[in-house]
C-alpha cells in the first residue's frame, strides 16, 4: 500500500537521521521533500501544504532541535499529523440496537465497488453475530440485480428484490427484514459515470425513505483527487456519514486517503484490499500511518495471524509438543495456518524494516510449495519418524515431489535443526512462549 510514498519518505528520514544535529535549513529542506512526495502521491495541494506547516511549527521548537535525536522526533512529528489528518481516531460502523434493522446505503460512481462491498461487509456483520440482507436497487444496470444475487447466493446470504422503483424497494425491504428478522439491511444502489442530479435526487429519496444509520460513499482509492471531490459532492448532497475506500490494493499512491478525512470532513471507515470478499479492513489511522513511514503494520499482522490460527489446533498442538517430538505432519499443518494468512510476500510487507526490503524482491512462495510437495511424496511412517528416511527414501522423495535429491537433504537438515530446537522450547518455557505467540 502507498509503497512509492513510503519509499520517497524513508529517504528524507534516512537522511535527517543521520545527522547528529539538525539546523532550521535541514529540516526545512527535508519538509520541502515531504511536500513533494505527497504531492506526488496526488495528495490535495492545501492538505500537504497544512501538513507541512503543522509539522514546520512543531519540528522548529527548541525541544526538537536541541534534542539528542532530532531526526527520530521529526519523524514522530510526521508520523502524528499523519495520523492526524488520516483520522484521527478509528471510526466503526455503527450499529443502531433500538430499532432494528440497521439500514446501511452505500452509494458512488459506477465500478467503484459497491456491489462487492455490499457482500463484503455482509460478511462482517456475520461475523458480528448479525443477520444481514442485501437489497438490490440498482435497477439501471443491466444484470446488475443479478450480480448481487449470485454474490449473495455464493455466501448463503439472502437479497432481497422486487420489481419496483428503487425508492419502493429500499421501503418495502425494511419490511422484509422486519418479518424475517434480519437486524441489518444493506442497500446497494446504481452508479453513475458521473454525478447526475436524477441520480442525486433518487438517492435523497431513498435516503428519507430509509433513514440509514450509515450512508456510506463507496470511492475507488486508485482515482486519487477524482476520489475527493466525488466525496465533496456526494456528502454536500446526502451528509454521509463515512467513506470506504476500495482497490487499497492496487497502485493507489494514497491522495485519495490522505486528503479525504480533512476536505470532506467525513470520516473514511473501512478500506477494501482486494476482489475477494474476505478482503476488507477497519481503517485504523494510527496503523496505516505507521505503515506509510514504513514502520511496518504489527498490529494488522497479529490480527490476521490469530484469525488464520485456529485456537483449539493450537492448543492441541501445544500440548502434543510437550509430549511428544515435532513431525513432519505437525510442520506440514503449521505451513498451512502460515499460508493462511495470504502470500509471504504480504505478510512479510506488514514486518517493521521489511515492507520495503520486499518490494523488489519476489518472495519465493514456491519454497513453501516445495517443502509441502516434498512431505506429500512422504508415506505416514516417514512423516511421524523423519530418521527412517536414508538415502533410497531420499531418492524416491525426490522423484516423488519433483525436487532435486540436494533438495531433499536440506530440507531434512534443516527439519533436524528445528526438531532439536523445538524440543529445547518445550521443555522450558513453551507453554509461556505459545502463550506469548497465540495470545498476543
Ligand atoms: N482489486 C480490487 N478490486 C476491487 C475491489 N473492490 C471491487 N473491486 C473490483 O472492481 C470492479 C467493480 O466492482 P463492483 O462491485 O461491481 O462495482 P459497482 O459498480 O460500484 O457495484 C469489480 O471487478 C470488482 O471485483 C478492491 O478492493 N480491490
Ligand atoms: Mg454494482
Amino acid at each position: 500500500m502507498f509503497d512509492d510514498l513510503t519509499y520517497k519518505l524513508e529517504g528524507v528520514f534516512k537522511k535527517l537521521r543521520g545527522r547528529g544535529k539538525l539546523t532550521e535549513k535541514n529540516i526545512t529542506d527535508a519538509l520541502k521533500e515531504v511536500r513533494r512526495a505527497f504531492l506526488e502521491a496526488d495528495v490535495n495541494y492545501k492538505v500537504a501544504k497544512d501538513f507541512i506547516a503543522a509539522v514546520k511549527e512543531k519540528a522548529l521548537g527548541e525541544k526538537v532541535l536541541h534534542s539528542i535525536t532530532p531526526g527520530q522526533q521529526i519523524v514522530k512529528i510526521i508520523h502524528d499529523e499523519l495520523v492526524r489528518i488520516l483520522g484521527p481516531e478509528t471510526s466503526t460502523l455503527s450499529i443502531s440496537s433500538s430499532s432494528p434493522p440497521t439500514v446501511v446505503m452505500l452509494v458512488g460512481l459506477q465500478g467503484s465497488g459497491k456491489t462487492t462491498m455490499c457482500g463484503k461487509l455482509s460478511l462482517h456483520f456475520r461475523k458480528l453475530n448479525k443477520s444481514p440482507v442485501l437489497v438490490a436497487a440498482d435497477i439501471y444496470r443491466p444484470a446488475a440485480v443479478e450480480q448481487l444475487k449470485v454474490l449473495g447466493k455464493s455466501i448463503k446470504m439472502p437479497v432481497f428484490h422486487v420489481d419496483k422503483d428503487p425508492v419502493a424497494i429500499a421501503k418495502e425491504s425494511i419490511k422484509f427484514a422486519r418479518d424475517g428478522n434480519h437486524d441489518i439491511v444493506i442497500i446497494d444502489t446504481a452508479g453513475r459515470l458521473h454525478i447526475d442530479d436524477k441520480l442525486m435526487t433518487e438517492l435523497e429519496q431513498m435516503k428519507a425513505a430509509t433513514a440509514p444509520e450509515e450512508l456510506l460513499l463507496i470511492a475507488d482509492a486508485m482515482t486519487g483527487q477524482d476520489a475527493v471531490n466525488i466525496a465533496s459532492e456526494f456528502n454536500s448532497r446526502l451528509d454521509l456519514s463515512g467513506v470506504i475506500l476500495t482497490k487499497m490494493d492496487g497502485d493507489a499512491r494514497g491522495g485519495a486517503a490522505l486528503s479525504i478525512r480533512t476536505v470532506t470532513d467525513t470520516p473514511i471507515k473501512m478500506i477494501g484490499i482486494g476482489e475477494k470478499l474476505s478482503d476488507l479492513e477497519v481503517f485504523h489511522p494510527e496503523r496505516l500511518a505507521s505503515r506509510i513511514l514504513g514502520m511496518g503494520d504489527m498490529l494488522t499482522l497479529v490480527e490476521k495471524a490469530q484469525e488464520a490460527v485456529d485456537m483449539r489446533e493450537a492448543e492441541k498442538f501445544h500440548k502434543k509438543l510437550q509430549k511428544e517430538a515435532f513431525t513432519f505432519d505437525d510442520f506440514y499443518s503449521q505451513l498451512q495456518q502460515l499460508r493462511k494468512m495470504g502470500s509471504l510476500e504480504s505478510i512479510l510487507s506488514m514486518v517493521p524494516g521489511i515492507g520495503n526490503a520486499v518490494k523488489n524482491i519476489d518472495v519465493d512462495d514456491h519454497a513453501l510449495v516445495r517443502i509441502e510437495a516434498m512431505i506429500q511424496s512422504m508415506t505416514p511412517d516417514e512423516r511421524q519418524r523423519p530418521n527412517i528416511i536414508d538415502g533410497s527414501r531420499r531418492r524416491r522423495i525426490a522423484l516423488g515431489s519433483g525436487n532435486e535429491l540436494t533438495d531433499v537433504n536440506r530440507i531434512l537438515k534443516q527439519f533436524g535443526q528445528m526438531q532439536k530446537m523445538i524440543k529445547k522450547i518445550s521443555r522450558g518455557q513453551m507453554s509461556d512462549l505459545a502463550k506469548g505467540l497465540f495470545k498476543m
